[in-house]
């Protein structure tokens, strides 16, 4: 079953997902060599990133036949919340291809959702991380007041608890933060750890246009899994005009995980990042301009691959142990199948085209935090945070406006 929001408010990916998703059945079905005997089937439903909407959808194809082994999605992190608290009770596992709240990485709430996505929670040791080496010791932050928001800002603040870095302001906004905006200018922070889905990120930014709160002087982090140039779109909601809105994100920083391989290697589907981009614009029909979360799309051919390796497992799994079972004869009675299936999820290990995956005892894929910022109205690759070594390692690096690193503060703190 595929919960696909293919429009919504927060994060729609489903429309670039869904052709993603036929392209992995179909090269899994071809195979000989993995799930032989057997034909994976897709059926789906549009749960718009609403979670009441996206769980009343889940349990109306669940009370209707075929019977579905596995659930794959959601995207939005509110609908997969919603739906993956009640769906390991049909004993089904759940995958999803684009959630990264941290609040998903919870064992008891969700003990059978997995995800190919990595928690935004990691981004923050990649954050810190720069803000160390740079020097900056005093950091703001401000978040919609979403629980997924508050969960990363949580460990934002945790984590630098026992470091010399001071949280100066923590500001939280419903609909308007004109007022939080007013407070981080009075404050006058410089560095802002901002956390919002794009509606309310680019109301952000527009707000702290208006309020000068911008300029080579202030560093803006935000998540880095957002629409390409989401900051210049509709700028008319936001009440900014479009050079407002280019002025107000130059410079920010944008963290997240690598949606593509950025190493030309084959991996379990013997083919390169590259080469899937090229596959999958030919399955659009060739060149298309703008496909909105076209970024899902790597996420969602994996997510098939992962389901297929690990249905695949479980069938060695049960023919090892002596188990006179098939897929087939699952029902959502079926604890049996559903529990080795569940721990096949935790023993496959493949490259795909977004890179390595392989599930925590969490449940999440954990990648490296690819850092980028926005130079001349265009998102520039600066290089990615290694979690292994714990290091950085540089491409461009990042590009400061007059070549002048932005300081954390005004405040001169002279020895004694
Ligand atoms: N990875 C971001 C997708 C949005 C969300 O988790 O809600």
């Amino acid at each position: 079953m595929g919960l696909l929001p293919m429009k919504g408010t927060y994060w729609p990916g489903g429309g670039a997902c869904l052709p993603a998703l036929e392209m992995a059945i179909d090269d899994v079905n071809s195979r000989a060599d993995i799930l032989n005997g057997y034909d994976l089937n897709l059926t789906w439903m549009d749960s718009m990133c609403i979670p009441g909407l996206a769980t009343d959808r889940m349990y109306a194809m669940l009370y209707n036949p075929p019977t579905k082994l596995v659930i794959v999605g959601a995207a939005c992190s509110h609908e997969s919340e919603a739906t993956a608290q009640s769906s390991h009770l049909w004993n089904v596992t759940q995958i999803s291809y684009g959630s990264s709240s941290p609040l998903l990485s919870d064992r008891q709430r969700f003990p059978k959702f997995f995800r190919v996505t990595t928690p935004d929670t990691e981004h923050n040791i990649a954050r810190i991380s720069l803000m160390r080496r740079l020097g900056w010791k005093r950091i703001a932050t401000i978040h919609e007041s979403l629980d997924f928001f508050s969960a990363v800002t949580d460990n934002l603040i945790q984590q630098v608890k026992d470091l010399d870095i001071e949280i100066m302001a923590a500001e939280i906004f419903d609909d308007d933060p004109t007022t939080q905006v007013e407070n981080l200018k009075v404050k006058d922070a410089r560095i802002i750890v901002a956390g919002c889905y794009p509606p309310l990120c680019r109301l952000l930014l527009c707000t702290a246009r208006k309020g000068g709160l911008y300029g080579p002087r202030i560093v803006w982090f935000f998540p880095g899994w957002f629409n390409d140039g989401w900051w210049k779109v509709d700028p008319e909601q936001t009440g900014c005009t479009f050079e407002e809105m280019l002025e107000a994100a130059e410079g920010l920083i944008a963290t997240s995980f690598f949606y593509w391989n950025p190493l030309e290697e084959r991996g379990v589907a013997n083919i390169t990042s590259g080469e899937f981009r090229v596959l999958y614009d030919k399955k659009l029909g060739g060149v298309h301009d703008y496909l909105e979360y076209e970024i899902a799309s790597p996420l969602c051919y994996d997510t098939i691959w992962a389901t297929a390796l690990a249905l695949n497992l479980t069938i060695k799994s049960m023919a090892d142990a002596g188990i006179d079972k098939t897929l087939d004869e699952f029902t959502y009675q079926d604890g049996y199948i559903n529990d080795i299936l569940t721990s096949s999820f935790y023993n496959i290990s493949f490259t795909g085209v977004r890179g390595h995956i392989a599930f925590s005892p969490k449940g999440d894929s954990i990648t490296a935090t690819k850092l980028e910022f926005i130079k001349d109205g265009e998102l520039v690759y600066a290089g990615y945070y290694d979690r292994i070594r714990s290091d950085w390692v540089w491409g461009g690096g990042i590009q400061w406006r007059g070549g002048v690193i932005p300081r954390d503060s005004t405040i001169v703190i002279v020895d004694q």
